[in-house]
């Protein structure tokens, strides 16, 4: 009896020790858990791929609670070192003369000729080169750039002009493929590859003139790309459209009429914006145009490639482009 309060205390001791023991591992249990699990939990930034390679050195100094050094700040340069000279050249050290381009680490899928109807549209052309250029390079297209002017002061020719560019661009390379651009328009997306496809392909599908959508199911004006075989098949454009308006939807109905179908980018990617600007003079709307749309089953065999006629006036090479000034004629009255 006497050894019975000594008993009870060990009793307590024990129920003590193991109580502590206890509470020490379940403390232990939950303290490890929680090193190997908070830190990814709590301190993984939120996926971003853009920040991947960066992840390691936030979630670092985060853990090891360094407080980020100042970097020293200094002045910059009186004159940047960044700048280049002359945005247009510079901008484009590997052209060639001409506005001519091929990618040096690879070899180009396609050797594409983009050819622009132009007269009096110095300003736009600006444009349409500092922002084409750098885009075509991308892409890595073997490219020439060829501006056909019209000279002399004749109602203008859209399509006539792209068949003398087609003619002229082949005379120099052998193009396999052919842009066909107006100068005011630019792509706002560069997977909007200018290159030909197993079908014609209508790029400018999407302008900002129309909301952003196609202004009719058949509009095939703008920016187009046939190879040299389907630009054959179709006995190319039409010659005999003075004025605006109507030759893209001959065209449209060559194509057709020889089997052919369009392929278009997606209405995201084909976006691009046309510089505004107000009617050109000496290219009043075409009144002509309807009737010779509903003709073109039985005039396009007679009226094309085979039958183009034009004088070369003067060929001039920039280092931008290669601009081919020509004497088209008058329309038959
Ligand atoms: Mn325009």
């Amino acid at each position: 009896m006497k050894d019975l309060p000594g008993t009870s205390l060990q009793k307590a001791c024990r129920l003590l020790v193991l109580f502590c023991a206890l509470h020490l591992s379940a403390t232990l249990f939950y303290y490890l858990a929680g090193t190997s699990l908070s830190p990814q939990r709590s301190l993984e930034p939120p996926p971003s791929p853009g920040l991947g390679p960066r992840r390691g050195a936030l979630a670092y100094t985060n853990l090891s609670q360094l407080e980020p050094e100042p970097r020293p700040v200094t002045d910059c340069p009186e004159t940047s070192p960044l700048l280049v000279g002359l945005l247009l050249e510079k901008a484009n050290p590997e052209l060639r003369e001409g506005g001519r381009y091929a990618p040096q680490n690879c070899k180009a899928l396609q050797k594409v000729a983009l050819i622009i109807p132009f007269r009096n549209r110095e300003e736009h052309l600006k444009y349409w080169l500092y922002y084409l250029h750098p885009i075509l390079q991308r892409q890595q297209l073997d490219y020439g750039v060829y501006v056909i002017n019209q000279d002399g002061e004749e109602t203008f020719n859209r399509a006539k002009l792209l068949n003398i560019g087609f003619e002229e661009a082949l005379k120099e390379y052998d193009y396999d493929c052919f842009v066909f651009s107006d100068v005011d328009l630019i792509p706002m997306d560069d997977r909007n590859t200018y290159k030909c496809y197993s079908q014609p392909r209508h790029l400018s599908v999407s302008m900002d003139k129309f909301g952003f959508r196609l202004p009719y199911n058949q509009y095939f004006g703008g920016v187009s790309a046939l190879s040299k075989e389907q630009f054959q098949k179709i006995n190319g454009f039409p010659n005999n459209y003075w004025g605006w308006g109507g030759e893209d939807d001959d065209i449209y109905n060559r194509l057709v009429f020889k089997g052919m179908g369009i392929s278009r980018p997606d209405a995201f990617i084909g976006k691009c914006r046309m510089i505004r600007h107000s009617r050109d003079q000496k290219n009043e709307p075409n009144p002509q145009r309807f009737s010779r749309i509903a003709h073109t089953r039985e005039t396009m065999n007679s009226d094309g490639l085979n039958s183009l006629t034009y004088k070369v006036v003067k060929t001039e090479k920039f280092p931008l482009y290669t601009k081919i000034t020509v004497d088209i004629g008058s329309p038959k009255r």
